[in-house]
Formats: structure tokens, C-alpha cells, sequence
């Protein structure tokens, strides 16, 4: 596994051990075509030191691909922080140990990576990296970052279903069954957005405190193991990645995907086998592309939040793109997204190396 991963095509891997916290720090950099490359800190515990090299890469091809099919000036790139523990195990001392760890080797990498909040980290996390490194979005308000990108990506996810509902020909959200698979920052907005256009929603969390929320909301919780084989018209994974396997595209009984999860389908032929099914599967790197507008537009293109809001509503119309690139040419969308993705990078300049 640790030869596979490492035969890899990105830039760069930065990796580093902390034998006192018995923690692996990763930083990959998959693309700086376009610009740096940023990407999120995901801290989690993994089975392996190779498949959390894994997650790093395909976690940072998956920002490259959200920059360019977004028109982003900036490259790709993931951290990945392998936790000893579960992260609600972890004391804060050795939290801040961790954190000040990470961010050093984010300064090293001298503004060719810029990180900012994913799994796990939040604008508080991105504060205390701060104090060791500039190169960070997503610091609190108070610090002069951007704040949590969460609420604009439940934005651009909410635009996503109803321009891919409407595009699979099941009209307007009012009236359709919407599965919200994990009620966190950016599902629970999701799921406020689509309750208020209509739908009826199907939820599932482990967290017993968020599922007491939805109910409270009126929402119908579905048990964990049994989110894939529940009917609804529109599933949408806004928990972990890899949700959607070759087998589990084979049944899934959903008219179409959207969700806000990085790298929702396990693998390659998951995506052609819900294109053969007829399944609209709104390609994830397009649809959550709403943390990177408000992250990048706010910190670095100066945009307002109206700008970001405005820009964010327009994710529908590169999914129409997708969609009918996906039809002309018979193809499954998420390989539609990627040729889209890709015609930008390469029409584009080189960007020059930092200085
Ligand atoms: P979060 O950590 O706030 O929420 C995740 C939720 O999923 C939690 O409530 C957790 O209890 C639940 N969960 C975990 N395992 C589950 C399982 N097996 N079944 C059901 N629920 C489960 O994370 P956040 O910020 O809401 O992000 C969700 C996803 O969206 C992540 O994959 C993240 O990478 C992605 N994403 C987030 C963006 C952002 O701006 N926050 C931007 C783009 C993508
Ligand atoms: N982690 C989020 C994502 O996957 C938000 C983010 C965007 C973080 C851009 C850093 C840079 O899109
Ligand atoms: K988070």
C-alpha cells in the first residue's frame, strides 16, 4: 500500500512524526498549476500511515479539481493529521502540541501551501496555526479571517439539488424525499435550506444530539446501517468520503446524489454505474465548492459577502455544464467535471513559483 501511495502524481508530500503525542503529520500538494495550493486540515485516526497518504492525495487532487472547475486562482492540496486518539479523546495541551507542529510545517512550505478548515479543525484551530504561520484561511472574525466556510457550503449544496432535481426531471424540492446523511456544520444548514424549499427529510448522525435536533425539526431519522437502502429521491452524503462503492451504486435506491462530502464515490466504476442506472450524481467537488468561494473569495479575492453569495448560487449553472457535457458525450458526470476541470488547467498559464 505504502509503494502505491507514494507512486503518486502530485507535487510534493511533506510528512513528519511526533513520537511524544504518537502523532503523523501529511501535507500533500497535488497541483500549483493554477495557483498555491490550499486545501483543508482533516484530523482523524486511520488504520495506517498509508492510507492516511492516501486520503491526503485523494483529498488534494479533490481541491484542485473544486479550484479549477470553480475558476479559483489556486491549486490543491490536503493536510491530513493522524490522531493517536479520537480527536474528543485528545487534551487540549496536546491539541495545541499538535497544532503548532502542523503549522510549522505548513510555514516551511513558505506560501506554496495554504491550509484552512476541514474534519475535525475549526476557525479556533486555524487562530492557534496562525500564531506560527501566515499562510492560513479561515481564522475566526475576531483574528480577521473569513470565519467558518460551513454555512456558505451548505449554499452551494442547496443550489446543487435543485438544479440537478430539476435536470433529473423531478422538478422543484417541494414535496421530494431528501436523505441527509450526517447533520453536521454543513448537512444541518442542508437540511434547514431544503425543509424550508419543501422536502421531506430523511436524517441519520451517530451523534445522538444532532438526530435529538432533527427531531425536534420534525425530521424522520433513518438508522446508520441502513442509509443506503432507503428510498428517497435525493441522497445526500454530508458525513466521510467513500460512501458510494460499486456495489452500493448498483442498489442504491435514490434518483439522484448531491452532497457536500470530499470524494463520495469509493471508486471509478461507482460513477458509471449510477450514470447506467440513471442516477444524476451531482459531482462532489462541484457542489461543495461553497467553503472555497466564501474561504478564497473573502481572504484573498476581496470579494464581499454578497459577491460570494452571488457566486455560490452560479454552482447550478456549472453542473448544467456538467450535465450536458455528460449527455453529448455519454459519459458519467463526475468524468464530465474532471474534463471540465481539466480544460481549465490547461488553457491556463503556469503559475509562476513563489519567490
Ligand atoms: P462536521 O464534522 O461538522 O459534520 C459531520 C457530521 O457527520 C457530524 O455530525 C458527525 O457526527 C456525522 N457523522 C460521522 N460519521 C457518520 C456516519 N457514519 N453516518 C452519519 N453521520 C456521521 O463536518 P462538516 O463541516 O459538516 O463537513 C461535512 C463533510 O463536508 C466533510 O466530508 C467535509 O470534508 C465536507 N466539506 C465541508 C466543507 C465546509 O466548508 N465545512 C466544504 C466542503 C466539503
Ligand atoms: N475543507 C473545505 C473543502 O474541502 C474548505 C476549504 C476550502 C479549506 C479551501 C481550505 C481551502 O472545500
Ligand atoms: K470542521
Amino acid at each position: 500500500r505504502l509503494d502505491k501511495t507514494l507512486c503518486w502524481d502530485g507535487e510534493l508530500t511533506v510528512t513528519r512524526h511526533d513520537r511524544e503525542t504518537g502523532t503523523s503529520f501529511i501535507i500533500r500538494l497535488d497541483s500549483t498549476r493554477l495557483g498555491p495550493a490550499a486545501g483543508g486540515t482533516r484530523a482523524a485516526q486511520y488504520a495506517s500511515f498509508g492510507e492516511a497518504l492516501d486520503d491526503a492525495g485523494r483529498l488534494a487532487g479533490a481541491m484542485t479539481l473544486k479550484m479549477a472547475v470553480s475558476n479559483l486562482p489556486m491549486g490543491g492540496g490536503k493536510s491530513v493529521i493522524a490522531l493517536p486518539a479520537p480527536r474528543n479523546e485528545i487534551d487540549q495541551g496536546t491539541w495545541k502540541r499538535i497544532l503548532v507542529l502542523h503549522a510549522e510545517n505548513i510555514d516551511k512550505l513558505g506560501g506554496n501551501y495554504w491550509t484552512g478548515p476541514d474534519v475535525n479543525t475549526n476557525s479556533s484551530d486555524m487562530d492557534l496555526l496562525n500564531d506560527t504561520t501566515e499562510f492560513v484561511f479561515g481564522r475566526s472574525t475576531a483574528r480577521g479571517g473569513a470565519g467558518s466556510s460551513a454555512s456558505n457550503t451548505s449554499l452551494g449544496v442547496f443550489e446543487a439539488m435543485k438544479a440537478t432535481a430539476l435536470h433529473r426531471g423531478l422538478g422543484t424540492l417541494d414535496g421530494l424525499t431528501v436523505l441527509v446523511q450526517g447533520l453536521g456544520a454543513v448537512g444541518s444548514g442542508l437540511a434547514v435550506l431544503a425543509s424550508q424549499a419543501g422536502a421531506r427529510l430523511l436524517v441519520s448522525d451517530t451523534d445522538s444530539e444532532r438526530l435529538a435536533w432533527a427531531r425536534q425539526a420534525g425530521h424522520d431519522v433513518v438508522e446508520i446501517d441502513n442509509v443506503r437502502s432507503t428510498p428517497c429521491d435525493i441522497f445526500a452524503p454530508c458525513a466521510m468520503g467513500g460512501v458510494i462503492d460499486s456495489a452500493v451504486a448498483g442498489e442504491l435506491p435514490a434518483s439522484a446524489v448531491v452532497g457536500a462530502a470530499n470524494n463520495i464515490l469509493a471508486d471509478d466504476e461507482a460513477g458509471d454505474i449510477l450514470h447506467q442506472r440513471g442516477v444524476t450524481y451531482a459531482p462532489d467537488f462541484v457542489t461543495n465548492a461553497g467553503g472555497a468561494f466564501h474561504l478564497v473569495g473573502r481572504e484573498v479575492l476581496g470579494w464581499s459577502e454578497e459577491t460570494v453569495g452571488a457566486r455560490t448560487r452560479r454552482i447550478g449553472d456549472t453542473l448544467a455544464e456538467v450535465y450536458s457535457i455528460a449527455e453529448s458525450e455519454d459519459i458519467d458526470t463526475d468524468r464530465a467535471a474532471r474534463i471540465l476541470a481539466r480544460r481549465r488547467i490547461e488553457t491556463a498559464g503556469t503559475h509562476p513559483p513563489h519567490t
